[in-house]
């Protein structure tokens, strides 16, 4: 297949991309690399040493298949993506390619109206160049598994739509799951479902939107192949998502940094099943005419606390509770279906001592770039 991967210089979108090319396809990354320009300018950035995009695709080319790169801006140049829509002419369409950090969209003003004019916009235009040049391109989405909210409210999390009965007339039906953001990141994905709602309604758009949980890990096995490919590796306050974290600060002698009580419960995801999600939802499109489908692509809930306590008893890691600098629930249960992405073939991997040890390996080896003012750097909101 002809795969455009918008983003596909990102924690999530690289191993994707690999992992597709790997498999035969033919991929055409997209990225304007501004993540690594919020890197230099937060000055902070990946623990990992990244190599330039141009490395990275000799080594790909190299080692893995056919990948391209395209440096282009999809929010702010509407004309250059639909020039490579109508160059490449598309079976799928990945959109990784939006401001993805809850923390950074709170840091002030500045932020909040670039995460939603970025991943808006960059959406918006993808839909609308698809359906004038190819209207038939499945697009694939990631959202989040925080476009819910995290609660039991309407029972087990179900992929999308939520069951209801309608009061006066009796009749039961089906609704897009009532949004319930935590931030105007989160908000911008609870946005991003109505336009394909629509895109869908009136022009068939055909859309596969993936609510993925917290990615963790770094590698996977086409990362590995050379040091030119290696992932990127989040771990302040801004970008760092909480397991990677707390390995990084638990090789560095850094007291684990749990927010609040740390009951708060979320979804899980190693990035290899990630990039393994994506290629199923890609090579098993949904019928023309479907509506958009909705997976919630996890592979199992815990709570802060207990990947805190968990690393406490396994390495003797010390656990700093500090004032949790976000608006969420203290406490919260979790209960998410995953049967989509399971009825196309994936299997999840749990959380297991092997894929924890391979991210602590990577941590220690890379001791010299971890930034202990880097830890609590999170805004408040
Ligand atoms: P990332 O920041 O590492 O990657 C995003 C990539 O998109 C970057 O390389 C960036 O340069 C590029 N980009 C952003 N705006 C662009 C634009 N206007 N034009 C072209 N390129 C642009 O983020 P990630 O962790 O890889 O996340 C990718 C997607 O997956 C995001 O949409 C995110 O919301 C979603 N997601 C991530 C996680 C996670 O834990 N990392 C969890 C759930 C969902
Ligand atoms: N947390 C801590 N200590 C830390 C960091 C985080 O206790 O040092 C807590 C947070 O308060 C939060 C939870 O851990 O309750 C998760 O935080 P996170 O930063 O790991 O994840 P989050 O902000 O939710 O965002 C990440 C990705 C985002 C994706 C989302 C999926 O950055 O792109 O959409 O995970 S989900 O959480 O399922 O909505």
């Amino acid at each position: 297949m002809k795969i455009i991967v918008l983003g596909g210089d990102g924690f999530c979108g690289w191993p994707t991309s690999l992992k597709l090319a790997g498999a035969g396809h033919q991929v055409t990354i997209v990225d304007n690399l501004s993540r690594r320009g919020i890197d230099l300018a937060l000055s902070s950035g990946s623990l990992t040493e990244i190599a330039s995009v141009h490395d990275r695709i000799a080594a790909a080319r190299q080692h893995v298949g056919d990948v391209c790169h395209e440096n282009t801006d999809i929010a702010k140049d509407h004309a250059a993506l639909r020039d490579l829509i109508a160059g490449v002419m598309p079976d799928a369409v990945i959109q990784f390619a939006e401001q993805r950090a809850a923390p950074y969209s709170m840091i002030g003003d500045s932020e909040r109206r670039y995460t939603v004019d970025n991943n808006i916009t960059g959406t918006h235009n993808l839909c609308s160049a698809l359906v004038d040049i190819k209207p038939d391109t499945h697009l694939v989405h990631l959202g989040t598994m925080g476009v819910y909210g995290y609660s039991r409210e309407f029972g087990k999390i179900p992929e999308g739509y939520l069951d209801i009965e309608i009061k006066s007339t009796r009749q039961d039906t089906q609704i897009l799951y009532p949004a319930n953001p935590g931030s105007i990141y989160h908000m911008t994905k609870c946005l991003d479902q109505l336009l394909f709602q629509f895109y869908n309604k009136n022009w068939g758009l055909r859309v596969t939107d993936l609510h993925q949980g917290i990615v963790w890990g770094v590698e996977t096995d086409e990362t590995r192949l050379d040091p030119r490919l290696i992932n990127r590796f989040d771990y302040d306050g801004v970008f760092g998502t909480v397991l990677n974290r707390f390995i990084s600060q638990a090789v560095n002698d850094v007291p684990l940094t749990v927010y609040g009580t740390g009951g708060q419960s979320r979804a899980f995801i190693h990035i290899a099943d990630s990039a393994r999600c994506l290629q199923l939802a890609v090579e098993n499109p949904p019928e023309p005419g479907e509506r958009p489908r909705i997976f919630n692509q996890v592979s199992e809930v815990r709570s802060v606390r207990n990947l805190a306590d968990m690393l406490a008893d396994q390495w003797g890691a010390g656990i700093r509770y500090v004032t949790n600098p976000r608006k969420e629930l203290p406490e919260n249960e979790l209960e998410v279906e995953n049967a989509g992405l399971q009825s196309l073939g994936f299997k999840p991997t749990l959380l297991n001592n092997r894929l924890i040890e391979d991210v602590r390996f990577i941590a220690d080896a890379t001791r010299k770039n971890f930034n202990a003012d880097n830890v609590l750097s999170s805004p408040r909101w």
